[in-house]
């Protein structure tokens, strides 16, 4: 288990000062100007050496994605995005790093940039974060006041600008392409890929788009070394993670750990165990609302990180964990996530558009017990007429959770719908 010492977000409870002055006492910006000097090839094969993965959902390998920005210009300048549209129900880690220690995403923004020739990085703010942003925003001002943002940024004669861009509050902008669109002052709908943003991103330019925390992580991994960083964790799951503990716990909490600590630790030690002991425990939804729900039997002795998630068939995602005692409809819950998606979805693609709606009317029957036992199987194979036929992962996202109440609880929708059966007669039609 993780210590202290070894923890890279040191002021995520904000207990000390967020500013550039408790930045610095915290080592932050320390020696910041020396890692830009190695050069942009040291510092992207240092990332990718550390074996960063994604901390926004996807895994993507850190490294890599930077590395597929061109080496030579072209004549279009290059961009960082970084993606602090943080919207997925259940995770609230990246709010927690912008609102008490913004200066690690800052020194961040100026590293990553430079490693992947950008002049300007645009972080673009969740609508509802209007503290963070401000927040956010004077952490920034600090920096520029400081000659660590700007003109030969740090004194590295690199110039770095800093934009923050505050959302309107549309969970599609998250999506990394819909983003793109947002931030070019157009409606937030998703672009079809390829080509990814590494070819023709943000104003049709090199573009990355990075988590928060995947940024906000890489000047210590960069001061550290990549072999700290990976000494964390195991093969393809390597380092900390922020981990976002809520539901049916004592002591809900947002907490850095290890990647693949086992569950029932994770648990214990920092949320005060499960309410009402862990007999009690019925499900747990592992990494954000779209990550497919499973029993406490499944999930139980699995280590937190992707291979754990995946190998229990659901997956990892952003870390945040949703855990539902016994008292929990799970069919209210996943039905309550199907509106959600509902209501989110941009309504570009057909399958997405008319299927999001049409699983949610039928989860909330389900929700009732006012179907046929045969509506189950034909709910999970309109769900894979959504899964993988769709421009973004919004589609998929929405399919996952109706698909893994089916697989992972299916006795209960029968037991509701017999019950319904036994006291009305018959589904209504
Ligand atoms: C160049 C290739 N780049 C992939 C890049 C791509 C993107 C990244 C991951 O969805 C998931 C989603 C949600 N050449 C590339 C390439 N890339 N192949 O790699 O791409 P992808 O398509 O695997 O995922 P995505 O579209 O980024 C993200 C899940 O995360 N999720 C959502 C979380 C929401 C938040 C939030 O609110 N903060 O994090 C949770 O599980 O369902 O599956 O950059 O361009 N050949
Ligand atoms: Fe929009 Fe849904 Fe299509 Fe994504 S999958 S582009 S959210 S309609």
């Amino acid at each position: 288990m993780l210590q202290d010492k070894d923890r890279i977000f040191t002021n995520i409870y904000g207990r000390h000062d967020w500013s550039l002055e408790g930045a610095l006492k915290r080592g932050q910006w320390d020696g910041t100007k020396d890692i830009l000097a190695k050069g942009r090839d040291f510092i992207i094969k240092e990332i990718q050496a550390s074996g960063l993965r994604g901390r926004g959902g996807a895994g993507f390998p850190t490294g890599l994605k930077w590395s597929f920005m061109p080496k030579q210009s072209d004549g279009r300048p290059h961009y960082l995005v970084v993606n602090a549209d943080e919207s997925e129900p259940g995770t609230c880690k990246d709010r927690e790093i912008l609102r008490h220690d913004p200066h690690t995403l800052v020194e961040g923004c100026l590293v990553a940039g430079f490693a992947m020739g950008a002049h300007a990085a645009y972080i673009y703010v969740r609508g509802e974060f209007v503290r963070e942003r401000e927040r956010l925003q004077a952490a920034v001002d600090q920096a520029y006041d400081a000659g660590l943002l700007g003109k030969n940024a740090c004194g590295s004669g690199w110039d770095m600008d800093v934009f923050v861009h505050h959302g309107a509050g549309a969970y599609i902008c998250g999506e990394e392409t819909a983003l793109l669109e947002s931030l070019e002052g157009k409606k937030g709908q998703p672009r079809m890929k390829p080509p990814f943003p590494a070819n023709v991103g943000l104003y049709g330019c090199p573009t990355t788009v990075n988590n928060v925390e995947s940024i906000a992580v890489t000047p210590t991994i960069m001061r550290r070394g990549a072999a700290w960083f990976s000494s964390f964790g195991r093969d393809n799951n390597k380092g900390t993670k922020l981990f976002m503990i809520s539901g049916h716990v004592n002591t809900p909490c947002v907490v850095e750990e290890e990647l693949g600590i086992p569950f029932r630790d994770l648990i214990e030690k920092h949320a005060g165990g499960v309410r009402g002991g862990w007999d009690n425990l019925l499900a747990v939804i592992p990494g954000g609302a779209s990550c497919p729900i499973v029993r406490a039997d499944q999930i139980m002795d699995a280590q937190m990180d992707f291979d754990g998630m995946r190998g229990i068939g659901s997956s990892f995602g952003t870390g945040g964990l949703i855990v539902m005692d016994k008292s929990t409809d799970v069919i209210a819950a996943i039905a309550r996530i199907s509106y959600f998606f509902r209501h989110e979805s941009c309504g570009q693609c057909t399958p997405c558009r008319e299927g999001t709606g049409w699983m949610w009317r039928v989860m909330e029957r389900m929700r009732q017990g006012n179907a046929a036992r045969e509506e189950i199987d034909m709910l999970f194979q309109v769900s894979k007429q959504i899964e993988g036929h769709t421009i973004c992962a919004l589609g998929d996202a929405a399919a996952w959770p109706v698909q893994a109440l089916i697989r992972n609880f299916r006795p209960v929708i029968e037991a509701r719908i017999d019950d319904y059966v036994s006291q009305h007669g018959m589904a209504a039609e």
